[in-house]
């Protein structure tokens, strides 16, 4: 732990509230417009939410990968979209340069991350590379004391909102796999970048995913992250720490499913008592706590061995794919337990029904966590 228990104790209960008060009465909002008002993004600033993971040498909070999850818990309480506003500045798009950056890189570009002033972004996933990631074909030319990078990603979280690019380019284009794959810091305003529409997707409304072209886009060597040929084990390592994130938020939003379905079926009666009294649906309740306290558990605990020093791979996958596939079956008994309100708009569970749907396929699917999970135990033996 970086933060002493009151501190830690304090933070968590500050973002409870901003979540219950702040937040939640602008879900619907923000599921209609597709857009996080300003002037929360702005509240989240302050609140520190988009430095969390970044060292304090550079103006973050410097939080423990335990304390992240135990924040990224307390945000699950609410719509994804909201975390995603700042998860990438904590995740994905920052951690790259804090695993491997110059001491140059890092104080050029943290600060501004850790403010929020900047919003950064992960380009990995190619229309012909998504779960097999090292078969990236956008390339990135040597040219004198430059790149020249040429190529398109899909699916870029926040690209147009970002400021800064992490992205994954074949610097040699004789090595067709992992090894032939280079990391770039790019900013968004070098010329031949562009980034297009947001996509129209299934759930999470206010969080943006594009396109983002470059075309013959020059980054100065300095601009490399880490060695060339390694871009491939930087993606990876920043996905398996994404990835543990990623089940503390799962894991936050199952919890807050749970307590909407207790509430409401404590209310709601049927047969001349609370739909609560009825064995059958509290199977379904008993179920769903079980699943999310083992979610929680293997969480927290896998951030410990992380913060022990160990990278941890194998458990992160198994962290994400445990907590992301109970989610979804959370939020499947949720609809059921409201029935047919569950299926209505108006009360937000077929909302949440369809927004955890992506934490199966993002950062890795699951049969890709399966793959990673199942390679590591037949290595080691058990
Ligand atoms: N940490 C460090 N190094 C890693 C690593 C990790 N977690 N995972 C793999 N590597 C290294 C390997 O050790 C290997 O190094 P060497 O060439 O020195 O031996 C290299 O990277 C290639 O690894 P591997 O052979 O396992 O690569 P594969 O092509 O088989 O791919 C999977 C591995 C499938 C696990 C990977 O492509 C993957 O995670 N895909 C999903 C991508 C994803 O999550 N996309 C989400 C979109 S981004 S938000």
């Amino acid at each position: 732990m970086s933060l002493d228990s009151d501190t830690l104790e304090q933070l968590l209960s500050t973002l409870r509230r901003f979540v219950a008060e702040r937040l939640r009465p602008l879900e619907h909002q923000v599921a209609e417009d597709d857009e996080i008002p300003g002037a929360v993004i702005e509240e989240m600033k302050a609140l520190g939410l988009f430095g969390l993971s970044i060292p304090e040498q550079y103006g973050g909070l410097g939080l423990s990968m335990e304390e992240e999850c135990l924040v990224a818990l307390e945000l699950g309480r609410t719509s994804p979209a909201f975390r995603s506003a700042f998860g990438t500045n904590v995740g994905i798009g920052s951690q790259g340069l804090v695993m491997f950056g110059t001491d140059a890189q890092k104080a050029k570009w943290l600060p501004r991350i850790a403010t929020g002033e900047i919003i950064t972004s992960f380009a990995l996933t190619e229309p012909e590379a998504g779960s097999d990631s090292a078969a990236v074909k956008t390339r990135a030319r040597k040219d004198g004391d430059h790149y020249v990078l040429d190529g398109a990603k899909r699916y870029i979280t926040n690209a147009d909102k970002a400021q800064l690019f992490t992205v994954m380019a074949r610097t040699d284009p004789d090595q067709p796999g992992a090894r032939g794959v280079s990391a770039f810091l790019v900013p968004r305003d070098a010329d031949g970048l562009s980034v297009g529409p947001p996509e129209k997707k299934m759930g999470q409304q206010g969080a943006h995913v594009c396109d983002v072209t470059f075309d013959g886009v020059r980054v100065p060597e300095a601009n490399r992250l880490g060695a060339e040929g390694q871009g491939f084990k930087v993606a990876m390592q920043v996905l398996d720490r994404g990835r543990l994130h990623m089940a503390a938020v799962c894991t936050g939003i199952a919890e807050r499913l749970i307590a909407d379905c207790v509430a409401y079926a404590t209310e709601r009666e049927q047969f001349g008592q609370a739909i609560a009294d009825f064995q059958l649906v509290q199977a379904m309740i008993a179920d769903s706590k079980t699943e999310a306290l083992a979610a929680r558990a293997l969480t927290l605990e896998t951030a410990r061995t992380r913060d022990g020093g160990e990278g941890a791979s194998m458990e992160c996958a198994a962290a994400k794919y445990f907590a992301s596939e109970m989610v979804g079956r959370v939020a499947d008994r949720a609809v059921q337990i409201f029935g047919g309100a569950g299926y209505i708009a108006d009360y937000g569970i077929e909302r949440f029904y369809r927004d955890v749907r992506l934490f199966r396929i993002y950062e890795g699917s699951s049969q890709i966590q399966q793959i990673v999970i199942a390679r590591h135990v037949i290595k080691e033996g058990g």
